[in-house]
């Protein structure tokens, strides 16, 4: 069967409407800001709130998130809520207050210095404090007390998202045992001996076993888990039914390949503004005539930028028949500059760009070109459309939705996809082009290899990577998982 909105909302209905659904992550789907005189609501760069918001807008319920923008408080009302998304309501998106030091501790520190890292093999290392750990407990705390409190007496299901929240289900299962809890890591989840250098890694453990069910993107981070618990807790691990039993509580370790909403982008790709749109982008010197890459990232250490750029020059290096005629476009806009290692990483990825600009630029010709702003997911439509490739290079990544979206918006089924082999995207696109971003020699030939494939080929692989796309959606991803956790039996999932 092959899942739409409809299908799912029909599901959602008929099988857990009485439940009290409520989502929560980190990162909220719509921020308000200031803008000179106003305050207008904008969405994050980010794959997880971008997907999450399509699945609310099928079943409906209330969203907890930190409320991050300036003028968020402006607009809630007096229980913290809005309803969104604004341009038709239908669900309640429930804003948590962080303070800075809250921030600075749970968010910055403890998650995304020392968690990222070492989920990701990125060789970054990880930072532990004592003072962050102590932040994030509490934060946890704190969202548990206002989840239970929307929660109020009614039968639900929380979905809670993501590596900021691993005490969480832990903490709600104590006070609520009735209530179903579930969790989507989106990240990797490294190997036993990475995981062992947190100090604090059997808590994180007893708390993730808090939840009914936990997720992953693949398979392979789904044994990284069990082999984890296995090692470090007093669990009882069932590799055969990839469930976990602690304290008498079984917790379900599944594998659900996450993705985009595939229709919609390919029917926002067909519209007949983007091609207005694609001669308008052509028009900048550097582009004209040019045959035309593209990645599209935030700009993360993760991400693999650094060794993109170092295989394009080894590109030109190689192949100097391309200088002048092939540009890559670098577009994303800024993460986490608060960090330091971001910071550090943001310098870097512009440090090599002018070096290697200064390198091969002539006339009105430069082989990269970085525009590190903020784009719509309309803007973003057109360059998927109009690039000849677009490289995704992350040094490891736990899906990758970019290439998806790629995938998804070339109904012409044109364009090459360069993928890393370390992304949870290249064990279904088998019929990217895959590359180790680290091997510079073969990435640079790759690229050769690319802007040299025949029509009929691009075509193969690309229609290939379509059909799988389309099937697993989005909507398949959030079927798979409610079937998990309610037992709803679609075997056709
Ligand atoms: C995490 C995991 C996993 C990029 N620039 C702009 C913009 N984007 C959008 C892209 C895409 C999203 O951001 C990035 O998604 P990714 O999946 O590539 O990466 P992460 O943000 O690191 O996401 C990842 C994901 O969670 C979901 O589980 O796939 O492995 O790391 O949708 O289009 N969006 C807008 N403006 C931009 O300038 N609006």
């Amino acid at each position: 069967m092959a899942w739409d909105k409809d299908n799912l909302k029909k599901i959602v209905k008929a099988k857990i409407g009485s439940y009290k659904f409520i989502i929560v992550s980190n990162r909220e789907p719509y921020i308000h800001r200031f803008f000179e005189d106003e305050i207008r609501c904008v969405t994050p760069v980010s794959g997880m709130a971008l997907v999450l918001n399509i699945v609310m807008q099928i079943c409906g319920g209330i969203w907890v998130a930190h409320g991050s923008g300036e003028a968020d408080k402006d607009v809630v009302d007096f229980n913290d809520h809005i309803q969104v998304p604004p341009e038709n309501p239908n669900y309640t998106l429930r804003r948590v207050w962080l303070t800075k030091e809250e921030m600075n501790g749970y968010y910055f520190g403890f998650a995304n210095e020392g968690l990222w890292p070492i989920c990701h093999n990125a060789y970054t290392r990880p930072i532990f404090r004592k003072s962050d750990w102590d932040m994030y407990r509490k934060v946890n705390e704190k969202f548990a007390k206002i989840i239970l409190e929307e929660m109020d007496d009614n039968e639900g299901f929380v979905f809670i998202q993501d590596y900021h929240f691993t005490l969480l289900s832990k903490i709600l299962k104590d006070k609520r045992p009735d209530i179903t809890v579930a969790q989507f890591w989106h990240i990797p989840w490294p190997n036993e001996e990475t995981f062992r250098i947190c100090p604090w890694g059997d808590e994180i453990l007893e708390g993730l076993l808090g939840n009914d069910l936990l997720g992953f993107h693949i398979r392979h981070h789904c044994q990284n888990f069990l082999d984890t618990v296995d090692h470090s807790i007093e669990a009882k691990v069932d590799w055969e039914k990839s469930s976990i039993t602690h304290n008498e509580k079984e917790t379900l370790i599944r594998p659900f390949p996450i993705s985009v909403d595939f229709k919609k982008i390919e029917n926002m790709s067909r519209q007949a503004e983007v091609e207005e749109n694609i001669k308008r982008i052509k028009k900048d010197r550097r582009l004209k005539n040019r045959l035309i890459g593209i990645g599209v990232d935030r700009i993360d250490y993760t991400k693999g930028i650094l060794e993109r750029f170092k295989a394009i020059d080894r590109f030109f290096e190689k192949y100097p028949q391309y200088l002048g005629r092939f540009s890559f476009l670098q577009l994303g806009p800024l993460s986490r500059i608060h960090l330091q290692q971001y910071k550090n990483y943001n310098d870097e990825v512009y440090h090599l760009m002018v070096e290697i600009n200064e390198k091969y630029q002539f006339k009105d010709w430069q082989p990269i070109i970085l525009r590190k702003t903020y784009f719509s997911q309309e803007d973003l439509i057109n360059y998927y459309r109009l690039a000849d490739i677009c490289i995704v290079s992350s040094l490891h990544d736990g899906m990758n939705l970019v290439a998806k979206e790629f995938v998804a918006s070339r109904w012409d089924n044109d364009g090459v996809l360069i993928l890393s082999r370390f992304t949870g995207s290249a064990r279904e696109l088998e019929t990217a082009l895959l590359i180790n971003p680290f091997a510079t020699d073969q990435f640079a030939d790759t690229i050769k290899e690319a802007l040299e494939m025949d029509e009929e080929e691009k075509k193969k692989r690309m229609q290939r990577m379509r059909e799988i796309v389309e099937e697993n959606n989005i909507y398949r991803w959030t079927a798979k998982i409610l079937s998990e956790i309610f037992k709803l039996g679609l075997e056709e999932i």
